[in-house]
């Protein structure tokens, strides 16, 4: 790692909100690489994920988090305690909030989380791209919440960019002078297994409905690094066989296609070739199990 000069920047920068405001997708458009998964399926993301973006002057360690929600079951509440956990330890928390609409009670409730906190935030509006006549409208209410609590507010849409150098910009005049956190070269502070796993459950996200995505946790059972190829060993664990059969599909047509966008997707995370299998494997309520979320990589 080496030595900042004396006027480096760094700190920790909280994407919070509610669900499928963009936060995800936001992390991936300022680091400019693929590692965390969006989806418009609320509570695509279970962990919080740090990006690492190192510029010439600065390092800003962004923290995805998971949308902050009503919780049903164990998971449910170890993902929102994680959330709400990220906020008391950043330098900077942006509250995202979806620009196509009006601020919501989803949002009122984050917001009331983090002035609780009195974290210093600034308010993003996402999705700009979306706006359309009755937008400044919109935007007006937004900037007036803001002004109530003394919030900066910064509008862009991480789709198309928009925006996106004045955010950093914005993001960098808020850090306080501080070391390298991370080395410069470094995107997350996940491992690569990590990262696979997420690409698949991207893909059951994607391409399965309902309750059976959020049944699903992934875990890599083996990455063998050859020379010509990397052989990745998966496992889809689910609550019920009526899931399994779901995730495998008519003639395993499912499990097929899960298999086969995944793979294209872990081939541009590692730039080389990958060969995939995976398993599916029924694991009564993991979700409400101490013991097996813990297995499963969420730490309740
Ligand atoms: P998260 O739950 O807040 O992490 O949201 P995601 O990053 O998973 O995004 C939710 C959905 O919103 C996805 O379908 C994204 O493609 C979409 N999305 C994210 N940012 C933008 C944006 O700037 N404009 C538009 N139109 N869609 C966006
Ligand atoms: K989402
Ligand atoms: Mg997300």
């Amino acid at each position: 790692i080496p030595e900042p000069s004396t006027d480096f920047k760094s700190g920790f920068v909280a994407l919070v909100g509610r669900p499928n405001v963009g936060k995800s997708t936001l992390l991936n458009a300022l680091i400019g690489q693929k590692i965390a998964i969006t989806s418009p399926v609320a509570q695509t993301t279970r962990n919080r994920l740090r990006g690492i973006l190192t510029l010439p002057h600065a390092q800003i360690v962004l923290v995805d988090t998971p949308g902050i929600h009503k919780p049903h079951h164990l998971l449910g509440q170890t993902i929102v305690r994680n959330a709400i956990g990220a906020i008391s330890s950043v330098d900077l928390t942006i509250l995202m909030v979806d620009g196509g609409d009006r601020m919501g009670s989803g949002d009122r409730f984050v917001a009331e989380t983090i002035l609780q906190s009195k974290a210093p935030a600034i308010l993003g509006v996402n999705k700009i791209d979306k706006l359309t006549d009755g937008g400044a409208e919109i935007i007006a209410s937004y900037e007036s919440f803001a002004a109530e609590h003394g919030w900066q507010v910064v509008q862009f849409s991480a789709t198309t960019g928009a925006g996106l150098a004045e955010l950093q910009t914005i993001m960098c005049d808020r850090l306080p002078l501080g070391p390298y956190y991370y080395p410069p070269d470094l995107v997350t502070d996940q491992p690569e297994r990590f990262i696979m796993g997420e690409l698949i459950r991207e893909q059951v996200l994607l391409l399965t409905r309902e309750e059976v995505p959020h049944s699903v946790a992934i875990s890599i059972d083996q990455v063998d690094e050859q020379p010509k190829i990397t052989r990745v060993m998966a496992t889809l664990h689910v609550e019920r066989d009526s899931q399994k059969g779901i995730l495998i599909g008519k003639k395993g047509q499912m499990l097929k296609e899960i298999g086969t966008k995944a793979r294209e997707q872990m081939q541009k995370l590692i730039m080389g070739a990958v060969h995939l299998e995976i398993f599916v494997k029924v694991q009564p309520k993991w979700r409400s199990s101490r013991f097996q979320l813990a297995d499963l990589g969420y730490r309740p």
